[in-house]
C-alpha cells in the first residue's frame, strides 16, 4: 500500500496530469496556427506548477518547494521540500510528441526520500518510497537483469542549440555506439530513469539536467534496484553535473565505459575531423 506520502503526490500529478492532457490536445490545433503552440505550452507549464504546488500546500503546509517555473521557496519545516517538474518534455509536448511527464520528488534533509513520476498519455504512475521499494501503478518494479554490455539498451539525452556539453556526449555516444544494442532519446530524463527502474532500458547517461528533471527519478532507480551517481561514481546529487543510471549489474561498467569514452577524447580537438572521416565514406557506401 502506498504511503499517505505517496497519496498525496499521486493526487496532486493526477490533478495537474488532467490540465495538461487537455492544453495537449489543443498543441495540435495550434500548430497550424501563426502564432505558434510556444506561449500556450509556456502557460500550460505554468498553470500545472500554479496546481502542483496548491495542491502539495494543502496536503503539506509546512513543506518547501523547489520548483522548475518559480523556484525555491522555503517553508517553514526547513528539512523538507518537494522539488518539481511540472512538465517534463516540454519539447515534445509543443510539438505534439506523445511523450512527457509531471515528476514530483521529496527531499528530506538534504536526501531523496519520495518520488512519482507521472506519464499521463498512458496512466503510468511510477512511484518509490525510500525503503519501501518501487513501483509502476500497483506492480512491483525491478530493473532489468541484463549483464552484457552488448545487449544493454541505453537512454541519453542530446544536448541541443544553446546548451553545453556537446564534445563530451559525442565521445560518450561514440563508445556506446561500438558497446551496446541501441541508444534511444525520447526527450524526458524523468522518464528515462523511470523506464531505467522498470527494466525497460539497462541504463541511462546524460549531462548538465536540473534537479527537477532527476529528483523523482533518482528514488525510483534506487528503489527498484539499480544504481544512480555521476560520471566519477559519486552517488548521484540533484544538482550533479552528470548523472548514470543502470541496473546493479551494468552500473559500473557502464560508467567505465563512458568514462573511458571522455577520456580518449579528453580535450582532443582532433576528434572532430576524425568523426568527419569516418562518416563520410559510410555515407557514400549507401
Ligand atoms: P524539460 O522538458 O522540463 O525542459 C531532455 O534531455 C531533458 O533535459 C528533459 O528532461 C528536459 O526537461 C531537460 N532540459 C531541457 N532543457 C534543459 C536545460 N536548459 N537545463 C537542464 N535540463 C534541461
Ligand atoms: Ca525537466
Amino acid at each position: 500500500m502506498p504511503s499517505a506520502t505517496i497519496n498525496v503526490m499521486e493526487a496532486a500529478a493526477r490533478k495537474a496530469a488532467r490540465g495538461l492532457i487537455r492544453d495537449f490536445g489543443e498543441v495540435e490545433n495550434l500548430q497550424v496556427s501563426r502564432k505558434g503552440p510556444a506561449d500556450f505550452v509556456t502557460e500550460a507549464d505554468r498553470r500545472a506548477e500554479r496546481i502542483l504546488r496548491a495542491e502539495l500546500t494543502k496536503a503539506r503546509p509546512e513543506f518547501g518547494f523547489l520548483m522548475e517555473e518559480s523556484g525555491a521557496t522555503e517553508g517553514e519545516d526547513t528539512r523538507r521540500r518537494w522539488i518539481v517538474d511540472p512538465l517534463d518534455g516540454t519539447t515534445n509536448f509543443l510539438h505534439g510528441i506523445p511523450h512527457f511527464a509531471i515528476s514530483i520528488g521529496l527531499e528530506e534533509d538534504g536526501a531523496m526520500v519520495a518520488g512519482v513520476v507521472y506519464e499521463p498519455l498512458r496512466d503510468e504512475l511510477f512511484w518509490a518510497e525510500k525503503g519501501v521499494g518501487c513501483y509502476l501503478n500497483r506492480r512491483r518494479l525491478r530493473v532489468s537483469s541484463r549483464r552484457r554490455m552488448s545487449d544493454a539498451v541505453l537512454a541519453t539525452g542530446i544536448p541541443f542549440k544553446g546548451r553545453a556539453g556537446k564534445h563530451a556526449f559525442l565521445a560518450t555516444v561514440e563508445t556506446a555506439i561500438d558497446n551496446t544494442a541501441g541508444i534511444r532519446r525520447l526527450g524526458s530524463a524523468a522518464l528515462d530513469l523511470a523506464y531505467v527502474a522498470a527494466g525497460r532500458y539497462d541504463g541511462f547517461w546524460e549531462f548538465g539536467l536540473s534537479p527537477w528533471d532527476v529528483a523523482a527519478g533518482i528514488v525510483l532507480v534506487r528503489e527498484a534496484g539499480g544504481f544512480v551517481t555521476d560520471i566519477s561514481g559519486r552517488p548521484a546529487a540533484i544538482d550533479g553535473a552528470s548523472i548514470v543510471a543502470a541496473n546493479d549489474r551494468l552500473h559500473a561498467p557502464v560508467r567505465q565505459m563512458l568514462r573511458d569514452g571522455l577520456e580518449e577524447s579528453d580535450g582532443d580537438n582532433a576528434r572532430k575531423p576524425r568523426l568527419r572521416e569516418t562518416a563520410a565514406p559510410d555515407i557514400r557506401a549507401q
